[in-house]
């Protein structure tokens, strides 16, 4: 599996940092939708889910977090520790969020609104969908 994690270049000056994120030219996708988590209590999991459509891409803003990445087939998991990095998570891609620091604020960039009905929150429902059978796990 693939992990496209995206390095942006911090334009930094005696001031500090800033980054910039313009859709097609440093996202992949038009930007329809920006949400974001924080006060992420110790020890929880977030996500537990697919998506048919959606493409985003997470960025831990500030602190850090994992985030399991799991096609069906493969697992990676994908530490997000700087501000400037962002992970591309495609449709069709099981993922799950935990290890969250106390001052973890978890940003997404995501191209679509906000649609219920493209989530698959069962797993089995998720491998039947990508075609994975359970001997192929
Ligand atoms: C994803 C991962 C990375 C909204 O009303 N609008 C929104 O845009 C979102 C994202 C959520 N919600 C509501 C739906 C739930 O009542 O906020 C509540 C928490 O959402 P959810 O349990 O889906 O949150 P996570 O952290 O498990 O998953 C979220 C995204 O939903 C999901 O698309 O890929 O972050």
């Amino acid at each position: 599996m693939q992990v496209v994690k995206y390095v942006f270049q911090p334009h930094g000056d005696e001031r500090g940092q800033l980054v910039s994120l313009e859709e097609y030219n440093d996202i992949p996708f038009e930007i329809k939708r920006v949400y974001y988590m924080y006060s992420t209590v110790e020890g929880a999991v977030r996500g537990h889910h697919a998506h048919k459509s959606l493409q985003q891409i997470l960025f831990c803003v500030h602190g850090s977090c994992k985030v399991l990445l799991d096609n069906g087939r493969e697992k990676k998991v994908v530490p997000l520790e700087k501000p400037y990095e962002g992970l591309y998570v495609a449709n069709n891609m099981w993922r799950e969020m935990y290890d969250f620091s106390p001052d973890a604020v978890l940003m997404v960039l995501a191209s679509e609104p906000y649609n219920e009905a493209d989530y698959i929150r069962d797993y089995d429902e998720f491998l039947k969908y990508v075609n994975v059978t359970k001997a192929e796990e």
